[in-house]
């Protein structure tokens, strides 16, 4: 059984389209989101932990909403700018800006305590083409904890990208800020479930882990 490791059930919607009845199950539990400029890290690093926690095989998903007017503001703190700002703040923010365009981004991160055959890497990205999304490579360095060396458990990355912009919310579906983001003349919250997969992050990303799940 693989577990999908979030405290968010709109996730969990989402990502059911790709995977096989009955072979995932939620498991509610907050990873420690390590700060960090970049998504795959974050990702790496909560599959480790979600493993340890569960004890077999996890995905975690971290993702985040980079607004370019805003140096890719909030990116990475995208959880905590919607708890504390809030969805409508931050459309009034962008609102301000020549730019509004903005992307979603969504990492995954597998974990199964065990090796994966082609890659020798402690972290081995599934989508190399978006490499740039995750960042540099995952660099264990994390610099915090003092203690030095490379986390042996292997985590394997996929990476989803979705350009748009920011507008004023309409809609009502989906979750987080798909109210301010316009891809293609509809905000996500206009899109149902089915057709936000279709061009969302997280369906790419899905997308990615599903085939390479598949044939492992
Ligand atoms: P977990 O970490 O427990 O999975 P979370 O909601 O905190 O749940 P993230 O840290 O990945 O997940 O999410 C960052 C923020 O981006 C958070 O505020 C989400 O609501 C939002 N978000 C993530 N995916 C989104 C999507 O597809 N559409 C709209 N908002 C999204
Ligand atoms: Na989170």
């Amino acid at each position: 059984m693989l577990r999908y490791v979030t405290t968010n059930p709109g996730k969990v919607r989402e990502a059911e389209r790709y995977l096989p009845d009955g072979s995932v199950e939620r498991l509610d539990f907050d990873y420690a989101e390590v700060q960090a400029d970049e998504l795959g890290p974050i990702a790496a690093r909560g599959a480790r932990e979600a493993y340890r926690h569960a004890d077999g095989p996890v995905l975690v998903d971290d993702a985040g909403l980079f607004v370019e007017g805003l140096d890719g503001f909030p990116g990475p703190y995208s959880s905590y700018v919607e708890d504390t700002l809030g969805v409508e703040r931050v459309h009034e923010i962008a609102a301000d800006l020549d730019d509004r365009r903005a992307a979603f981004r969504c990492v995954l991160g597998y974990c199964d305590g065990e090796g994966f055959a082609a890659s020798p890497d402690p972290v081995d990205r599934g989508d190399r083409d978006a490499a740039a999304a995750a960042g540099p490579d995952e660099g264990e360095g994390d610099g915090g904890s003092g203690d030095a060396g490379a986390d042996p458990l292997p985590v394997k990355l996929f990476e989803g990208y979705v350009p748009g912009r920011i507008v004023a919310p309409r809609g009502d579906g989906g979750f987080g800020y798909d109210p301010i983001f316009e891809h293609d003349g509809e905000t996500f919250a206009e899109m149902d479930t089915d057709r936000k997969n279709a061009v969302s992050h997280r369906g790419r990303a899905l997308e990615k882990f599903a085939e390479w799940y598949a044939d492992r």
